[in-house]
């Protein structure tokens, strides 16, 4: 039967079996459309990536004899959204079935439901054969459970897929979770290795993508393109990574440095969320190398519980809770995502750095994400959807199932701490402990009120005092409030209006 399978753009996974054996009467389809380009404000790096990725998924296709039809986004018969070029392609292929895979978005999820309700075809959603949970798995793991913990999660997965396992029920170092000494800062050694992805020259699919006038922002570096667009180089690229940089992954998980965009960071969440990669050989080849002697086991554990915990975990969150997370607004926050977002011009050294990452390379690491543009955006109280928003179009590998949890729940504790037991802010204190961003800042780190005062100071403290109601309580906050009711009264009046200066200034901090 005439059959009509689509691909999206993270959808680019070789060994699915889809592919295992060729039909004649099999069509792929591969789409660029700006319904997927536009539905939030992209980094340039995003677009590029995935076009350039699907472009070369094509390519892999037909090379095995598949029957190919791609879109590309200047073709005059593109009408920009899957379901009208779907629709024109069934009458001109005189189509007799639809298939496609579960989209990891819940927005395409249902759109493509209710489009197969519409459509005089059978059709099948079958799964990507990705991840290793269903989408309703995690629910079910905390089914009647008061508490949401991706510690309880994680245990669950590594018995029941007797990861780093001694046996049946016993943990490899008899410990599940090792992240007490993944907590080093980095003062220069060990050596980072150089950047050793190989770089894509795309620069002609660049003057492709301005001639469709698609909005972006950020630097595109498509004379220069160094993220993995295939299998094969997102594998060499890991490989390198288990074989040269794993092995202080967890040693400077949480370090962060000036000079430094990727410290001992994998890079692959792009070609992992595209399914270049698949999590089970991700894992399976750290697993190995710490049976090879290669890694310590606090190394080997930290990485894999990134994926078989959280990566896992917050896919099933996202899920369970869709309904509710695009409203979640726990503090009531309203501020807009302050200009310097979107140029990475402020006075804060911390902010200036991660955020011109982000701009410059499309990907800043979790540190980064979570306690310097997290941290501060929570304390000064911005829009957690709007920045959620930010979040969706400026990194790479952001797709709305990974971002958004980590966003809305684990960043902003905007679901009032369903999925983070307690928020995760600071003082300029960690992040001077973390990096060397306060040396040099326009700001200073030890101070509290004045001119000079580091902003995260004040805003800590006003942060807990305005939502004392709702966090006092939490068993994990306790020093907090305790330090902030022995807080010379005087003191932190003074500390609460400079917190307000700061905020009612915020575009030129
Ligand atoms: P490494 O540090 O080398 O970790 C290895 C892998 O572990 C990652 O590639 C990723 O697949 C997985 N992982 C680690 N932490 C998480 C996590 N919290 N959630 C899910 N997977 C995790 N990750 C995304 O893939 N896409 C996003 O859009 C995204 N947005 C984020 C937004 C915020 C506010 C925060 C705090 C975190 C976000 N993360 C996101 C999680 C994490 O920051 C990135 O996965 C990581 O920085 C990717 O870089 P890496 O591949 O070098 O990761
Ligand atoms: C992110 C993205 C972009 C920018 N463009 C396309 C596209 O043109 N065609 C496509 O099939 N997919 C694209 N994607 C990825 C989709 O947004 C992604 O598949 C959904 O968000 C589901 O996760
Ligand atoms: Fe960031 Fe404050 Fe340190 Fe400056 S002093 S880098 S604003 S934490």
């Amino acid at each position: 039967m005439k059959t009509l399978r689509l691909i999206l753009g993270d959808q680019l996974n070789p060994n699915h079996s889809w592919f295992k054996k060729t039909d004649n009467e099999i069509y792929y389809v591969l789409m660029e459309v700006k319904q997927e380009t536009d539905y939030v404000l992209h980094h340039a790096q995003k677009i590029l990536g995935i076009f350039a990725a699907m472009r070369d998924f094509k390519v892999f296709l037909t090379k095995h004899n598949h029957q190919v039809i791609y879109i590309k986004i200047n073709d005059k018969a593109n009408q920009h959204s899957f379901k009208s070029n779907l629709t024109a392609l069934f009458k001109a292929h005189k189509i007799k079935k639809f298939e496609y895979q579960e989209p990891d978005e819940a927005r395409l999820d249902e759109e493509l439901k209710s489009f197969c309700s519409q459509i005089n075809l059978p059709s099948k959603c079958v799964s990507t054969e990705h991840f290793f949970t269903s989408r309703q798995e995690v629910k079910e793991v905390f089914e009647n459970k008061k508490q949401w913990l991706m510690e309880s999660f994680y245990r669950y997965m590594r018995k029941k897929h007797q990861i780093l396992m001694k046996d049946v029920n016993e943990p490899i170092g008899s410990k599940w979770n090792f992240d007490n000494e993944n907590r080093k800062a980095w003062n220069g050694t060990p050596k980072t290795l150089k950047d050793a992805r190989p770089k894509h020259n795309h620069s002609a699919l660049w003057n492709e993508i301005l001639k469709a006038k698609i909005q972006s922002f950020g630097k595109h570096n498509a004379s220069q393109f160094l993220w993995p667009l295939n299998r094969q180089e997102a594998l060499k690229h890991f490989d390198f990574f288990v074989k040269n940089v794993l092995v202080h992954f967890g040693d400077y998980q949480d370090a962060m440095h000036k000079d430094e965009t990727r410290m001992f960071h994998s890079l692959i969440s792009f070609a992992l969320n595209t399914k270049m990669l698949s999590p089970h050989e991700v894992i399976r080849k750290v697993e190995r190398s710490y049976h090879d002697n290669q890694i310590s086991i606090n190394t080997a554990e930290g990485f894999i519980r990134q994926i078989l915990g959280w990566r896992e975990y917050i896919r099933g969150y996202y899920w369970a809770n869709i309904s509710s997370l695009n409203n979640e607004n726990y503090f009531n926050h309203q501020l807009p995502v302050p200009s310097w977002f979107w140029n990475g011009q402020t006075q804060m050294n911390c902010l200036q750095y991660s955020i011109s990452q982000s701009l410059n390379e499309a990907y800043s690491h979790h540190i980064q994400r979570l306690m310097v543009i997290g941290n501060f955006s929570l304390l000064a109280g911005i829009h957690p959807q709007e920045l959620h928003h930010w979040y969706l179009g400026i990194h790479i590998d952001a797709f709305e199932w990974v971002e958004m949890p980590n966003t809305i729940g684990m960043s902003q504790f905007a679901d009032g701490g369903k999925l983070a037991s307690k928020p995760y802010v600071s003082t300029a204190n960690y992040i001077n402990k973390m990096s060397n961003y306060c040396e040099g800042c326009h700001y200073s780190k030890n101070e509290k009120i004045g001119e000079k005062a580091c902003p995260f100071n004040s805003l800590y403290w006003n942060f807990f005092s305005v939502n004392a109601t709702k966090l006092a309580k939490n068993p994990r906050l306790g020093i907090v409030y305790k330090q902030l009711r022995d807080m010379n009264p005087d003191l932190l009046k003074n500390v609460l209006s400079q917190a307000h200066r700061y905020i009612q200034s915020i575009e030129t901090l």
